[in-house]
């Protein structure tokens, strides 16, 4: 009897994929794929229940000879092993960023004397609802407060973009890239003091206030999946802190990451411009200890950063400090710099890495900007934050529109650079 092979990534299973068994049955014995965790989390859906279940689930179902684990977005290994005379998909894989696993899987398929089968894809009430189920279910606090943790024990490095509205959430959480035959997509929100105060129009120095970050936040969260690192600062008065951890898990914020500076805090990537004060090691671990005897979930993460490179109080404080930080308790170690080269962060990383094998490392690349994030994982960093270029490229493309504009006392001569109006709702879910 000939092999019909389908891949599954989903973990309900609905009218559109009972469709696909029973047209496969027709062609032979039908064995479903299910996407690990690893390859689904590249760029369709984050699971919320285990791989196992999944694979139970399908195996369950009636018309399903076998149930194997696909380790790849891309179909190439398991149609190696499984050799199908038939591979069958929804055609809704024609257009996008899956066009490109398509014709992998056509070209491959040709090699080995196989055929493709599209059958159209199912676009009823219930597809469309349980498919806005379970992006509900991974916005609700308790799925997307752990998943930072459950990202950064199945990605080498956990990419998190900067975003600071609704708007910019929903960039961070939709860009798909097809390159090289695959696709890549960011895993996590960074929310940053600077583009927050930026969008306000306000200096990045604690100024907004803690509700108005919130209410960014919860901006993001209305539209997003992602998990979110918020830029929590100085964290403030220890005493102050403790609430905040609270008000902050309670939302589902993964991570806040604290910098052990007091008084007045500027931006870093002012280093020695202007008068900034480092916190003692010893008041810091107490905020943090504060922090973590606050917290109620395992999930959430306080994230110590370091800012003795910044503030060229050299390598050994840094490290010294990373020590401290960890032992009061920190879920992670944030160094950061403002040199081109990136020198001085990989000796940082190497040096930490040597005695520390577990603690992630987190990296904000702005300045040292040419280095890979390959390369910066091959130094043990865990996360690299992208903190502020969304911000610093919208701006100049706004400021250049209002001049043109000005200029021309018309707007036709701005339109060849603007996003049509059609794309831009595109953009945005309706429910
Ligand atoms: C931010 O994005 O607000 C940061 C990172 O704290 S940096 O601006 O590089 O200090
Ligand atoms: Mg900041």
């Amino acid at each position: 009897m000939e092999t019909v092979y389908t891949c599954f990534c989903t973990e309900v299973i609905h009218e559109g994929h009972l469709n696909i068994i029973r047209a496969a049955q027709r062609y032979g014995k039908v064995i479903v794929g299910a996407l690990s965790d690893q390859a689904l989390i590249r760029y369709n859906r984050f699971p919320t229940i285990p791989q196992d279940e999944r694979v139970r689930l399908y195996r369950r179902l009636d018309g399903v000879t076998n149930v194997v684990i696909q380790d790849d977005m891309l179909y190439e290994d398991v149609l190696a092993l499984i050799r199908p005379d038939y591979v069958i998909h929804g055609d809704n894989w024609r257009t996008g960023p899956e066009s490109v696993i398509r014709a992998q899987v056509k070209e491959k398929l040709e090699a080995m004397g196989g055929q493709l089968i599209e059958v159209p894809y199912t676009s009823s009430e219930q597809v469309r609802k349980v498919d806005q189920q379970l992006r509900e279910k991974l916005a609700m606090p308790e799925y997307r407060r752990k998943r930072l943790r459950q990202l950064l024990g199945l990605r080498p490095v956990v990419k998190a973009l900067e975003t600071h509205s609704g708007l910019t959430g929903l960039i961070a959480e939709k860009t798909v890239v097809a390159q090289d035959g695959r696709l890549d997509q960011f895993d996590a929100m960074w929310v940053s003091s600077l583009c927050d105060s930026t969008a306000k129009g306000k200096p990045d120095i604690e100024l907004v206030d803690l509700s108005s970050r919130l209410r960014t936040i919860d901006d993001i969260m209305e539209v997003t999946t992602k998990p979110i690192i918020l830029d929590g600062d100085t964290g403030g008065l220890a005493e102050h802190f403790m609430y905040n951890v609270r008000t902050l898990e309670r939302m589902g914020v993964s991570a806040v990451i604290i910098e052990d500076k007091k008084g007045l805090k500027k931006n870093s990537l002012f280093g020695t411009e202007v008068e900034q004060t480092q916190d003692d090691i010893e008041s810091f671990s107490e905020k943090i200890r504060a922090g973590k005897r606050a917290q109620l979930t395992d999930d959430f993460m306080i994230i110590a950063r370091i800012e003795s490179l910044i503030l060229e109080r050299g390598m050994e404080d840094a490290l010294g400090r990373a020590s401290a930080f960890v032992e009061a308790g920190a879920d992670g170690i944030m160094i950061h710099s403002r040199k081109k080269d990136p020198a001085e962060i990989l000796e940082f990383c190497d040096r930490f890495r040597a005695g520390d094998k577990h603690t992630p490392i987190v990296v904000v690349p702005t300045s040292f900007n040419a280095v890979t994030e390959d390369m910066l994982a091959a130094h043990g960093v865990n996360i690299v934050i992208y903190a502020n270029q969304l911000t610093r490229s919208a701006f100049p493309a706004m400021q250049r529109t209002a001049e043109d504009i000005l200029r021309y006392h018309r707007a036709k001569e701005v339109d060849d650079r603007l996003m049509p109006v059609k794309e831009i709702i595109s953009l945005i879910d309706e429910l």
